[in-house]
């Protein structure tokens, strides 16, 4: 697409949104800016900009508008642009147009910046231009410039993102799971799971998808796509892709051959081995040889803040999951665990339950350490439930302390808390360097 001269708006000037702006400077287009931010600083920008009510007059004159990911498409300015027939490109979309390499695409509810950053640190291993970016916090128009002929993209995608693609076409697409997520933006459950497959709607037989055996949704979906298919499994033996044995060995399906086991990674759990599956079949469809993948796969450490280990004081292993912001995925946190575990959990109240993460305790929680404006209601659930191993702590320094006392020789420890952290610090990433401080100096 030729956008030399185009008259271009970018909607939503948050990372995306800028990273597109500069993208479309480079290409010389005639740019304008909006922010639906009454209050956002257009101080530095050499183009018109425009906040809050956006000018019909100016609009409906445009050329195209790019769309940055958090901006829904239902909001006055998009229903505006599309009665008016002027196309929205997504800003993933726009950075596509201007790829001249590979790209990997990786989305699913759960897992995709584990598994995207452990497919970015395979690729890597076996070639240096390699570019992560995406929903990661790397915006891909940021990097589309550097990318050549021979170079890899390795992109996580989200529904937002997905939701403005046209042509964008992986050469290897991942759906690692689908879970109700972003229901406010995309309504319906259907309406997710179409946006989550519009990463294959381009695939074709060169292509590849790999997809979540256990997901009955993507299993069942996956006979309607018109590119290649290869499953991974964490519960049974299939022969289309990979899976993990009862002795956690992860077994390529089509050859029998045990690829490695579980026990040489130093990310922990079956959503671990299904991000780790996922990352080979990927770099393997990508032409890395096995040897290569499997020793960037057993050198991976967990991204911070996510089942990261710190240290292991006394027998005893720390674990900072302070990323486990919400219930589910601190549930996925506790089924990482593979000891008994004293928990310390709780944080700012967003409204949500906490029952299903209490059920997912399983045994394995011999004591939870609330802290946080959810202590209390967290309590009461436990209670509800019948799970009495329970107490409070007034800061995370005392629950650290009181963990160390109660955990003995083979336990774990692990900060999981199901809640953000904006009751008692600035962001999770706060949380988890002071829980990491905390334990560091016991
Ligand atoms: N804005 C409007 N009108 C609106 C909504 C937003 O003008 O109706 C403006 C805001 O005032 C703000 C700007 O848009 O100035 C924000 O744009 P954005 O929400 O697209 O945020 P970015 O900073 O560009 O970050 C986006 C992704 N954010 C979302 O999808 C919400 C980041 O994912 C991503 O890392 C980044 O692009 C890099 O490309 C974050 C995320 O929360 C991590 N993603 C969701 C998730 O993972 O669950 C999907």
């Amino acid at each position: 697409m030729e956008l030399k001269g185009k008259k271009t708006a970018v909607i939503g000037l948050g990372k995306s949104g800028l990273a597109a702006y500069k993208l479309l400077k480079k290409m010389g287009a005639d740019i304008c800016l909006y922010d639906g931010n009454k209050n956002f600083d257009i101080a530095d920008y050499d183009v018109p900009a425009y906040l809050g009510d956006f000018p019909e007059e100016v609009f409906a004159g445009l050329d195209c508008a790019v769309f940055s990911p958090g901006v829904p498409l239902d909001i006055p300015v998009a229903e505006f642009l599309k009665k008016k027939k002027i196309p929205i490109i997504g800003e993933i979309e726009l950075a596509w147009l201007m790829e001249k390499g590979k790209v990997v695409g990786i989305t699913g509810t759960n897992g995709k910046t584990t598994t995207t950053t452990l497919t970015g640190e395979i690729m890597k291993a076996y070639q240096e231009n390699t570019f992560v970016v995406g929903n990661i916090g790397n915006p891909y128009t940021k990097e589309v410039l550097k990318t050549t002929p021979d170079s890899v993209t390795v992109a996580e995608i989200s529904s937002f993102q997905l939701e403005t693609i046209d042509r964008f076409c992986p050469k290897v697409s991942a759906i690692l799971n689908i879970t109700p997520d972003h229901l406010n933006r995309h309504k319906t459950m259907e309406c997710y799971i179409d946006m989550k497959f519009a990463i294959t709607k381009n695939q074709g037989q060169d292509e590849l998808c790999v997809l979540n055996y256990e997901d009955e949704v993507l299993r069942k979906r996956a006979e309607e796509l018109s590119c290649r298919v290869a499953f991974f499994s964490s519960k049974r033996k299939i022969t289309n892709g990979l899976y993990q044995n009862e002795n956690r060995d992860i077994v390529d399906g089509d050859t029998g051959v045990v690829l490695m086991n579980m026990k040489d990674s130093n990310i922990p759990g079956d959503h671990n081995c299904e991000n780790i599956m996922a990352a080979i079949l990927i770099t393997r469809e990508m032409g890395v040889p096995m040897e290569v993948i499997l020793s960037a796969v057993k050198s991976f450490q967990a991204v911070e803040h996510r089942v990261e280990f710190v240290k292991t004081v006394n027998g005893v292993d720390y674990y900072n999951d302070s990323k486990g912001t919400n219930p589910d995925a601190a549930i996925k946190g506790i089924q990482s665990m593979d000891k008994p575990t004293v928990l310390i959990g709780g944080g700012y109240d967003k409204g949500g339950e906490f029952d299903e993460w209490i059920q997912a305790f399983d045994g394995k929680v011999k004591k939870l350490i609330l802290i946080g404006a959810t202590a209390k209601r967290i309590a009461e659930t436990a209670d509800r439930l019948g799970f009495e191993n329970y107490e409070m702590a007034e800061t995370l320094e005392e629950a650290v302390k009181r963990a160390e006392q109660i955990a003995q020789k083979g336990d774990a420890v692990l900060l999981s808390p199901a809640c953000a952290s904006w009751d008692m610090f600035d962001s999770y990433e706060q949380r988890g360097n002071l829980f990491k401080e905390y334990v560091r100096s016991l």
